[in-house]
């Protein structure tokens, strides 16, 4: 039986307090991700395969909503800032959303007719993320960007159409700002 509780979530460093779950992303990880390959295994050997991302969950199996944070460092691979790998949902009636806490980003998402929107993340910013708009996060800023999500539990991840194709974008640093781009190898 599961009984009510309150979580405490930290909005700078992310902690989930209690969590079910969590994982580190190392950059080794996210191979094949950014579209400079060798600025890529530079960042990994000379910056000692930092980590990319943290995600933290509290779910419960037996109930159909669960949420939890990703904590995002700051940092960038050939001008392309750290990212998450970027997903579409399994169940195709699942959307998400995600609470920035702190930091800044942008959530890049595209849709399975390859429509291309984004949504600014910064504090205060609850982006809605429609069912079957792939969607990836994006540190832009010089510190961690943190925020919560919540979704449905059996929501589940389909990383591959990304993972084959990438994203029709991408978000690199363009005289100290970001700009938005079209992927070359799109
Ligand atoms: C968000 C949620 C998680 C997801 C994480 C990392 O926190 O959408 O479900 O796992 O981002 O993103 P990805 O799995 O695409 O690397
Ligand atoms: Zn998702």
């Amino acid at each position: 039986m599961l009984f009510p509780e309150g979580v405490a979530i930290d909005g700078i460093s992310g902690e989930v307090t209690p969590s079910t779950d969590r994982y580190t992303k190392k950059l080794s990880e996210l191979s094949g991700l950014f579209h400079d390959a060798a600025a890529f295994d530079k960042v990994v050997a000379e910056g000692g395969d930092p980590i990319a991302y943290e995600v933290v969950d509290y779910r419960k199996q037996e109930c159909d909503i669960c949420f939890g944070t990703t904590i995002m460092m700051p940092g960038q691979v050939g001008g392309e800032y750290f990212m998450t790998r970027g997903h579409f949902h399994e169940r195709k009636d699942c959307g998400e959303g995600y609470y920035t806490q702190s930091g800044e980003g942008l959530l890049l998402l595209e849709s399975r007719e390859g429509e291309v929107r984004t949504v600014e993340m910064k504090p205060g910013i609850c982006a809605f993320i429609p069912p079957e708009w792939a969607h990836r996060s994006i540190n832009t800023g010089s510190e961690k960007l943190v925020f919560v999500w919540f979704c449905a539990t059996d929501a589940g991840h389909d990383y591959g159409t990304i993972r084959e194709r990438g994203m029709r974008k991408l978000v690199v640093e363009r005289d100290g700002r970001p700009a938005i781009i079209d992927n070359p190898n799109f």
